[in-house]
Protein backbone atom coordinates (compact mmCIF):
# COMPACT_ATOMS: atom_id res chain seq x y z
CA UNK A 1 0.00 0.00 0.00
CA UNK A 2 1.20 3.47 -1.04
CA UNK A 3 0.97 5.94 1.58
CA UNK A 4 -0.01 9.39 0.40
CA UNK A 5 3.59 10.74 0.92
CA UNK A 6 5.48 8.20 -0.42
CA UNK A 7 3.25 8.71 -3.54
CA UNK A 8 4.11 12.52 -3.78
CA UNK A 9 7.48 11.07 -3.37
CA UNK A 10 7.06 9.83 -6.71
CA UNK A 11 5.95 12.67 -8.53
CA UNK A 12 9.39 14.27 -7.92
CA UNK A 13 10.13 14.91 -11.32
CA UNK A 14 6.80 15.80 -12.01
CA UNK A 15 6.60 18.72 -9.95
CA UNK A 16 10.30 19.61 -10.57
CA UNK A 17 11.25 22.87 -7.80
CA UNK A 18 8.69 22.82 -6.50
CA UNK A 19 8.23 18.93 -5.17
CA UNK A 20 10.28 20.31 -1.49
CA UNK A 21 7.91 22.92 -0.94
CA UNK A 22 4.40 21.05 -1.89
CA UNK A 23 5.60 17.95 0.05
CA UNK A 24 6.41 19.35 3.00
CA UNK A 25 2.79 21.61 2.56
CA UNK A 26 0.91 17.94 2.21
CA UNK A 27 2.72 16.62 5.21
CA UNK A 28 1.09 19.65 7.37
CA UNK A 29 -2.41 19.16 5.61
CA UNK A 30 -2.24 15.36 6.43
CA UNK A 31 -1.36 15.91 9.97
CA UNK A 32 -4.29 18.63 10.46
CA UNK A 33 -6.90 16.53 8.79
CA UNK A 34 -5.76 14.11 10.29
CA UNK A 35 -6.62 15.73 13.92
CA UNK A 36 -9.71 17.09 12.63
CA UNK A 37 -10.98 13.81 11.57
CA UNK A 38 -10.34 12.30 14.84
CA UNK A 39 -12.04 15.26 16.27
CA UNK A 40 -14.72 14.78 14.06
CA UNK A 41 -15.60 11.39 14.86
CA UNK A 42 -16.05 12.31 18.89
CA UNK A 43 -17.59 16.12 18.13
CA UNK A 44 -20.65 14.78 20.37
CA UNK A 45 -18.48 13.84 23.41
CA UNK A 46 -16.20 16.73 23.22
CA UNK A 47 -18.73 19.65 23.61
CA UNK A 48 -17.46 21.05 20.20
CA UNK A 49 -20.58 21.28 18.20
CA UNK A 50 -22.59 24.05 17.98
CA UNK A 51 -22.28 27.74 17.29
CA UNK A 52 -18.81 29.86 17.86
CA UNK A 53 -20.65 32.70 18.90
CA UNK A 54 -19.58 34.89 16.27
CA UNK A 55 -19.68 35.64 12.15
CA UNK A 56 -17.32 35.50 9.92
CA UNK A 57 -16.37 38.30 7.72
CA UNK A 58 -19.27 37.24 5.06
CA UNK A 59 -21.71 37.06 8.03
CA UNK A 60 -22.50 33.75 8.18
CA UNK A 61 -22.35 32.54 12.04
CA UNK A 62 -19.24 30.29 12.49
CA UNK A 63 -19.46 26.79 14.82
CA UNK A 64 -17.37 26.26 17.06
CA UNK A 65 -15.59 23.16 14.91
CA UNK A 66 -15.23 25.55 11.77
CA UNK A 67 -12.53 27.71 14.25
CA UNK A 68 -11.14 24.81 15.98
CA UNK A 69 -10.27 23.27 12.60
CA UNK A 70 -9.29 27.05 11.00
CA UNK A 71 -6.58 27.03 14.33
CA UNK A 72 -5.32 23.74 13.85
CA UNK A 73 -4.78 24.02 9.91
CA UNK A 74 -3.16 27.32 10.78
CA UNK A 75 -0.83 25.86 13.46
CA UNK A 76 0.14 23.03 10.92
CA UNK A 77 1.28 25.14 8.24
CA UNK A 78 2.62 27.81 10.24
CA UNK A 79 5.08 25.46 11.57
CA UNK A 80 5.67 23.43 8.31
CA UNK A 81 8.84 26.16 7.42
CA UNK A 82 7.37 26.15 3.96
CA UNK A 83 4.16 28.32 4.04
CA UNK A 84 4.26 31.89 3.70
CA UNK A 85 1.11 32.65 3.85
CA UNK A 86 -2.47 31.64 4.16
CA UNK A 87 -6.37 32.74 2.83
CA UNK A 88 -9.06 31.03 4.61
CA UNK A 89 -12.77 31.58 4.76
CA UNK A 90 -13.04 31.49 8.38
CA UNK A 91 -10.67 34.88 8.26
CA UNK A 92 -11.21 38.30 7.40
CA UNK A 93 -7.72 38.90 6.10
CA UNK A 94 -5.04 36.96 4.71
CA UNK A 95 -2.43 35.52 7.15
CA UNK A 96 1.56 36.48 6.69
CA UNK A 97 4.19 33.64 7.57
CA UNK A 98 7.32 35.12 8.00
CA UNK A 99 8.94 31.50 7.63
CA UNK A 100 12.98 30.78 6.10
CA UNK A 101 11.86 28.46 3.20
CA UNK A 102 8.15 30.15 2.69
CA UNK A 103 7.28 30.72 -1.09
CA UNK A 104 4.03 28.71 -1.16
CA UNK A 105 0.50 29.87 -0.29
CA UNK A 106 -2.39 27.96 1.12
CA UNK A 107 -6.09 28.91 0.41
CA UNK A 108 -8.52 26.63 2.41
CA UNK A 109 -11.83 25.98 4.00
CA UNK A 110 -10.63 24.79 6.40
CA UNK A 111 -13.86 23.05 7.46
CA UNK A 112 -16.58 23.17 4.55
CA UNK A 113 -20.67 22.04 4.70
CA UNK A 114 -20.66 24.13 7.88
CA UNK A 115 -24.16 23.44 8.46
CA UNK A 116 -23.99 19.73 8.75
CA UNK A 117 -21.68 19.68 11.45
CA UNK A 118 -23.74 19.26 14.07
CA UNK A 119 -26.68 16.72 12.56
CA UNK A 120 -23.21 13.96 11.88
CA UNK A 121 -23.48 14.17 8.38
CA UNK A 122 -20.17 14.23 6.10
CA UNK A 123 -18.48 17.62 6.02
CA UNK A 124 -15.23 18.37 4.40
CA UNK A 125 -11.50 20.40 4.03
CA UNK A 126 -10.55 21.74 0.73
CA UNK A 127 -7.34 23.25 -0.37
CA UNK A 128 -5.24 24.67 -2.66
CA UNK A 129 -1.64 25.46 -2.66
CA UNK A 130 0.19 27.89 -4.71
CA UNK A 131 3.57 29.55 -5.55
CA UNK A 132 4.40 33.66 -4.18
CA UNK A 133 4.76 35.73 -7.53
CA UNK A 134 8.01 37.37 -6.47
CA UNK A 135 10.39 35.13 -4.32
CA UNK A 136 12.24 38.63 -3.37
CA UNK A 137 9.63 40.53 -1.93
CA UNK A 138 7.21 40.19 0.75
CA UNK A 139 3.72 38.54 0.18
CA UNK A 140 0.74 40.82 -0.42
CA UNK A 141 -2.83 40.06 -1.24
CA UNK A 142 -1.93 39.94 -4.69
CA UNK A 143 -0.39 36.91 -4.37
CA UNK A 144 -3.57 35.48 -3.32
CA UNK A 145 -5.56 36.82 -6.32
CA UNK A 146 -3.68 34.50 -9.01
CA UNK A 147 -6.20 32.89 -11.33
CA UNK A 148 -6.87 29.47 -10.34
CA UNK A 149 -4.87 28.13 -13.37
CA UNK A 150 -1.68 28.50 -11.39
CA UNK A 151 -2.78 26.11 -8.65
CA UNK A 152 0.68 23.94 -8.15
CA UNK A 153 -1.65 21.18 -5.96
CA UNK A 154 -5.38 21.27 -4.88
CA UNK A 155 -7.69 19.01 -2.59
CA UNK A 156 -9.93 18.05 -0.67
CA UNK A 157 -10.33 15.79 2.78
CA UNK A 158 -14.30 13.84 3.01
CA UNK A 159 -15.22 13.48 6.38
CA UNK A 160 -17.68 10.59 5.95
CA UNK A 161 -18.29 6.96 6.12
CA UNK A 162 -14.18 7.03 6.07
CA UNK A 163 -11.97 9.80 6.20
CA UNK A 164 -10.55 10.41 2.36
CA UNK A 165 -8.05 12.87 0.72
CA UNK A 166 -8.49 13.76 -3.01
CA UNK A 167 -5.16 15.22 -4.63
CA UNK A 168 -4.35 16.95 -7.85
CA UNK A 169 -1.34 18.39 -8.57
CA UNK A 170 -1.75 18.77 -12.29
CA UNK A 171 -0.99 14.58 -12.77
CA UNK A 172 -4.40 13.47 -12.67
CA UNK A 173 -6.60 12.94 -9.92
CA UNK A 174 -5.82 10.20 -6.54
CA UNK A 175 -7.74 9.45 -3.65
CA UNK A 176 -6.24 8.13 -0.11
CA UNK A 177 -8.00 6.58 2.55
CA UNK A 178 -6.97 6.78 6.18
CA UNK A 179 -6.79 4.14 7.85
CA UNK A 180 -6.51 4.57 11.53
CA UNK A 181 -4.78 1.75 13.00
CA UNK A 182 -1.36 2.66 11.12
CA UNK A 183 -2.89 6.59 10.90
CA UNK A 184 -1.90 7.51 7.89
CA UNK A 185 -3.27 8.11 3.76
CA UNK A 186 -3.01 5.47 1.66
CA UNK A 187 -3.47 5.02 -2.18
CA UNK A 188 -7.38 3.62 -2.47
CA UNK A 189 -8.60 5.21 -5.93
CA UNK A 190 -6.14 5.85 -8.29
CA UNK A 191 -6.41 7.73 -11.63
CA UNK A 192 -10.17 9.12 -10.50
CA UNK A 193 -12.15 9.77 -13.96
CA UNK A 194 -14.77 11.59 -13.62
CA UNK A 195 -17.35 9.69 -15.95
CA UNK A 196 -18.44 12.02 -19.57
CA UNK A 197 -22.18 11.90 -18.35
CA UNK A 198 -24.54 10.87 -15.59
CA UNK A 199 -27.93 10.89 -14.15
CA UNK A 200 -27.14 12.87 -10.81
CA UNK A 201 -28.02 16.61 -10.67
CA UNK A 202 -27.42 18.22 -7.22
CA UNK A 203 -28.37 21.91 -5.87
CA UNK A 204 -30.88 23.26 -3.80
CA UNK A 205 -33.80 23.18 -5.24
CA UNK A 206 -35.60 24.57 -2.50
CA UNK A 207 -34.48 28.14 -3.78
CA UNK A 208 -35.52 27.34 -7.62
CA UNK A 209 -38.05 30.17 -7.23
CA UNK A 210 -34.60 32.04 -6.92
CA UNK A 211 -32.77 30.82 -9.64
CA UNK A 212 -32.40 32.48 -13.22
CA UNK A 213 -34.79 31.12 -15.84
CA UNK A 214 -31.96 28.95 -17.73
CA UNK A 215 -31.35 26.89 -14.51
CA UNK A 216 -34.92 26.24 -13.72
CA UNK A 217 -35.42 25.26 -17.69
CA UNK A 218 -32.29 23.24 -17.07
CA UNK A 219 -34.05 21.55 -13.53
CA UNK A 220 -37.44 20.44 -15.85
CA UNK A 221 -34.74 18.57 -18.20
CA UNK A 222 -33.57 16.92 -15.48
CA UNK A 223 -37.04 16.10 -14.74
CA UNK A 224 -38.32 14.72 -18.22
CA UNK A 225 -38.81 11.63 -19.03
CA UNK A 226 -36.57 10.38 -21.84
CA UNK A 227 -35.30 6.79 -21.96
CA UNK A 228 -32.49 7.52 -24.72
CA UNK A 229 -30.30 9.45 -22.31
CA UNK A 230 -31.83 7.96 -18.90
CA UNK A 231 -34.23 10.99 -17.58
CA UNK A 232 -35.45 11.76 -15.34
CA UNK A 233 -32.09 12.11 -13.73
CA UNK A 234 -32.02 11.47 -9.52
CA UNK A 235 -31.97 14.46 -7.37
CA UNK A 236 -28.94 14.56 -4.45
CA UNK A 237 -28.07 17.08 -2.60
CA UNK A 238 -26.35 17.04 0.83
CA UNK A 239 -25.38 20.24 1.12
CA UNK A 240 -21.98 19.46 1.89
CA UNK A 241 -20.31 20.49 -1.54
CA UNK A 242 -17.10 18.28 -0.67
CA UNK A 243 -19.46 15.14 -0.30
CA UNK A 244 -21.85 15.75 -3.03
CA UNK A 245 -18.67 16.76 -5.71
CA UNK A 246 -17.31 13.57 -4.40
CA UNK A 247 -20.20 10.99 -4.99
CA UNK A 248 -20.78 12.60 -8.58
CA UNK A 249 -17.08 12.10 -9.32
CA UNK A 250 -17.50 9.16 -8.95
CA UNK A 251 -20.95 7.96 -10.10
CA UNK A 252 -21.19 10.95 -12.61
CA UNK A 253 -23.31 13.94 -12.18
CA UNK A 254 -23.66 17.39 -12.10
CA UNK A 255 -23.02 20.06 -9.07
CA UNK A 256 -24.84 23.37 -9.17
CA UNK A 257 -24.61 26.59 -6.93
CA UNK A 258 -26.13 29.17 -9.38
CA UNK A 259 -26.81 32.82 -8.51
CA UNK A 260 -29.70 33.24 -6.94
CA UNK A 261 -31.88 36.78 -5.91
CA UNK A 262 -30.33 36.73 -2.49
CA UNK A 263 -26.64 35.85 -3.70
CA UNK A 264 -26.29 36.86 -6.94
CA UNK A 265 -22.94 36.08 -7.58
CA UNK A 266 -23.60 32.66 -6.03
CA UNK A 267 -22.22 31.36 -2.51
CA UNK A 268 -19.58 29.38 -3.09
CA UNK A 269 -16.05 30.97 -2.67
CA UNK A 270 -13.68 31.21 -5.60
CA UNK A 271 -10.72 30.97 -3.96
CA UNK A 272 -11.41 28.39 -1.47
CA UNK A 273 -14.35 26.42 -3.06
CA UNK A 274 -14.68 26.79 -6.37
CA UNK A 275 -10.55 27.02 -7.68
CA UNK A 276 -9.61 23.93 -5.79
CA UNK A 277 -12.83 21.98 -7.16
CA UNK A 278 -12.44 22.93 -10.51
CA UNK A 279 -8.47 21.34 -10.74
CA UNK A 280 -9.70 18.13 -9.45
CA UNK A 281 -12.71 18.19 -11.55
CA UNK A 282 -11.09 19.21 -14.77
CA UNK A 283 -8.04 16.97 -13.95
CA UNK A 284 -10.30 13.93 -13.48
CA UNK A 285 -11.79 14.83 -16.99
CA UNK A 286 -14.65 17.20 -15.79
CA UNK A 287 -15.32 20.64 -16.04
CA UNK A 288 -16.00 23.57 -13.84
CA UNK A 289 -17.46 26.63 -15.18
CA UNK A 290 -19.49 29.96 -13.91
CA UNK A 291 -22.71 30.73 -15.87
CA UNK A 292 -20.11 31.95 -18.76
CA UNK A 293 -16.97 31.43 -17.73
CA UNK A 294 -14.19 28.52 -16.87
CA UNK A 295 -13.33 29.05 -12.65
CA UNK A 296 -9.63 28.37 -13.85
CA UNK A 297 -9.73 30.97 -15.67
CA UNK A 298 -10.94 33.99 -13.96
CA UNK A 299 -8.67 36.87 -12.55
CA UNK A 300 -9.92 37.32 -8.98
CA UNK A 301 -10.54 40.79 -7.24
CA UNK A 302 -10.60 39.79 -3.92
CA UNK A 303 -9.89 37.07 -1.51
CA UNK A 304 -13.70 36.29 -0.48
CA UNK A 305 -15.03 36.66 -3.72
CA UNK A 306 -18.14 34.21 -4.66
CA UNK A 307 -19.06 33.13 -8.22
CA UNK A 308 -21.48 30.81 -9.08
CA UNK A 309 -20.56 26.98 -9.79
CA UNK A 310 -21.36 24.28 -12.79
CA UNK A 311 -19.18 21.54 -11.67
CA UNK A 312 -19.03 17.71 -12.77
CA UNK A 313 -19.18 15.41 -15.59
CA UNK A 314 -18.53 17.51 -19.00
CA UNK A 315 -21.35 16.50 -21.10
CA UNK A 316 -24.01 17.18 -18.15
CA UNK A 317 -21.96 20.82 -17.79
CA UNK A 318 -22.33 21.37 -21.31
CA UNK A 319 -26.16 20.69 -21.23
CA UNK A 320 -26.20 22.57 -18.19
CA UNK A 321 -24.28 26.10 -20.00
CA UNK A 322 -26.44 25.52 -23.35
CA UNK A 323 -29.82 26.32 -20.73
CA UNK A 324 -28.24 29.16 -19.14
CA UNK A 325 -27.02 30.56 -22.56
CA UNK A 326 -30.09 30.37 -24.59
CA UNK A 327 -32.62 31.71 -21.89
P1 LIG B 1 -19.95 26.83 4.26
O1 LIG B 1 -18.57 27.05 3.74
O2 LIG B 1 -20.42 27.93 5.14
O3 LIG B 1 -20.12 25.47 4.87
O4 LIG B 1 -20.91 26.92 2.96
C1 LIG B 1 -20.61 26.16 1.84
C2 LIG B 1 -21.61 25.05 1.72
C3 LIG B 1 -21.25 24.05 0.65
O5 LIG B 1 -20.56 22.96 1.17
C4 LIG B 1 -22.58 23.62 0.13
O6 LIG B 1 -22.50 23.21 -1.19
C5 LIG B 1 -23.41 24.87 0.28
O7 LIG B 1 -22.82 25.62 1.31
C6 LIG B 1 -24.81 24.58 0.68
O8 LIG B 1 -25.53 25.77 0.71
P2 LIG B 1 -27.12 25.78 0.88
O9 LIG B 1 -27.38 25.42 2.30
O10 LIG B 1 -27.50 27.18 0.54
O11 LIG B 1 -27.67 24.77 -0.08
MG1 LIG C 1 -17.10 26.53 3.84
Amino acid sequence: MKSLHHFLQDNKTYLNTNFEGVLHIMDSIQKASIIISKKVRKAGLLNITGEAGATNVQGESQKKLDIIANDIFIEALTTSGYCCGIASEENDDILIIDSKNGQYLVCMDPLDGSSNIDVNVSIGTIFSIYKKLDENTPVTVDDFLQKGNKQLAAGYVLYGSSTMMVFTSGNGVNGFTYDSDKNDFYLSNPNMNSPKNGTIYSLNQGNFIEFPIGVQNYIHYCQEKDKESNRPYSLRYIGSLVADFHRNLQKGGIFIYPPTAKTPNGKLRLLYECNPMAFIAEQSGGKAFTHNQRILDIKPTEIHQRVSLFIGSSEMVNKALDFVKEY
